[in-house]
């Protein structure tokens, strides 16, 4: 690393020490889990090298974008409208994370039984290793889950920007009320931090911009439904998660570049497994960078993944923002309308996503699926029940598992996975 990332990191107040071990465990990881993959397509070097520069060059370029005057927002949920932001002249970046770190202070202010995932976004904050974190002018929280509802209520105790989005829990004329009320204070808010005000204009660009993001990763998804795919599960499940970081419009020309070879790759009949190999979709709750465990597991135990039901995947990708509006009240009703349709397990009920799953198996012709729940989380692992009964209604066989981000259980899995694979052959 160059020393100018190193005064970078510093003056973000970063804990050099911690994060130096935090990227060299991630480049090992990434070296183990991506790199020694076999016959991957050329156009994942793109992300390779977005993955080696993820806490470098993009860093620097957010904090470029600062010095010329944008802010940088920073979420949790696919719920936070980036067409909203992106009209501000702002950026917006994930900062969900997928590994466990400093997990003893983070026990200090959280129970020891929260989620995988909210614990790691506070052991990033509390170990100083998150540089999008330190570098964001808002951060945005919402009412999704019980356990990032009060964990927001302490993340509000150590930074500084912390606002909270209310949203829905039901799919009713209340809800979708309730969810244009809290975008429009929303789009208020990030006018006043940003000093822009939306027009029309910048609002049908943003909507354009964000709807290219999407389109590129639907061809990117429907590209998997050859057999063979021409991409692992593995590298698919990384442009999806490098979408939460990048630039949308270079990101956007990266997937469509790479769909580009893989058309190319499906005409030949190339893939990165065999013809026939079981194919399986994962479904369940988000997987962000670096929980690469399951598509790991799955791919080395002669599967491949072919789709993720999951707001890391077509969950928070799937329906595009009618970009007909021309008034900023139109577009803003045109953005509740699609964002209202994501089917987060938080609602109740939530009948539409047991039939995303049974349409998506059949689309991506999953012969199983692994039903992806992270210990504590009360409500995918409660859906999860009824996930199954649906696939068995179809006569879709389905695993369901429960983990967290240790490595401690990856062998017990590999034995479920291994078993479960075999029983699709
Ligand atoms: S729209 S899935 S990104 S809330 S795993 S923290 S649910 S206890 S992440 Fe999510 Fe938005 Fe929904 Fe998608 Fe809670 Fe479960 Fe933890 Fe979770």
């Amino acid at each position: 690393m160059s020393e100018d990332y190193k005064t970078m990191w510093a003056d973000l107040g970063l804990d050099l020490e911690a994060h130096d071990q935090l990227l060299g465990a991630l480049g090992q990881a990434y070296q183990d889990v991506f790199l020694t993959q076999k016959n991957r397509p050329e156009g994942m070097g793109y992300f390779d090298f977005v993955m080696s520069e993820v806490h470098g060059l993009r860093i620097k370029e957010l904090l470029d974008e600062k010095a010329a005057g944008r802010k940088i927002i920073g979420s949790y949920c696919v719920f936070v409208p980036e067409e909203i932001v992106l009209a501000a002249n702002s950026t917006l970046v994930g900062l969900c994370s997928g590994a466990d770190f400093a997990t003893d202070l983070v026990e200090q202010v959280l129970p020891r039984n929260t989620c995988a995932l909210i614990k790691s976004s506070f052991g990033f904050k509390l170990g100083k290793v998150c540089p999008y974190l330190e570098s964001t002018d808002m951060v945005v929280g919402e009412n999704t889950c019980d356990g990032k509802k009060k964990a927001y209520e302490t993340l509000g105790q150590l930074v500084d920007n912390l606002y909270v989005m209310d949203l829905p829990q039901m799919k009713s004329e209340n809800g979708k009320a309730l969810l244009r009320a809290e975008y429009v204070r929303f789009k208020e808010s990030v006018e006043k931090l940003s000093g822009v005000t939306i027009s029309a204009e910048s609002l049908k660009e943003a909507i354009a911009t964000v709807n290219d993001k999407r389109k590129a990763l639907h061809r990117l998804s429907s590209l998997r439904k050859a057999d063979p795919p021409p991409i692992s599960g593995l590298d698919a499940l990384l442009a999806n998660q490098v979408s939460f970081y990048d630039n949308p419009a270079r990101f956007t020309e990266s997937v469509n570049k790479i769909c580009d070879e893989l058309e190319g790759r499906v005409y030949a009949d190339e893939g990165v497994f065999a013809k026939r190999t079981p194919r399986i979709l994962v479904s369940g709750c988000p997987q962000a960078v670096p929980n690469w465990k399951l598509p790991m597991i799955v791919e080395t135990s002669g599967a491949v993944i072919v789709g993720e039901e999951s707001c890391v995947g077509e969950r928070g990708t799937r329906n595009l923002t009618d970009a007909s509006g021309e008034t900023i009240g139109e577009m803003l009703d045109a953005i509740v309308d699609r964002y209202f349709q994501v089917d987060c397990a938080i609602f109740t009920p939530n009948h539409d996503r047991l039939n995303h799953i049974q349409e998506m198996a059949e689309t991506y012709k999953a012969d199983g699926v692994i039903h992806y729940g992270l210990q504590f989380c009360q409500p995918y692992l409660m859906e999860a029940i009824p996930v199954e009964k649906a696939l068995e209604e179809k006569n879709i066989p389905c695993l369901r598992i429960e983990t967290d981000y240790s490595t401690e259980d990856i062998g017990q899995l590999k034995t479920r996975v291994e078993a479960f694979v075999e029983q699709l052959r």
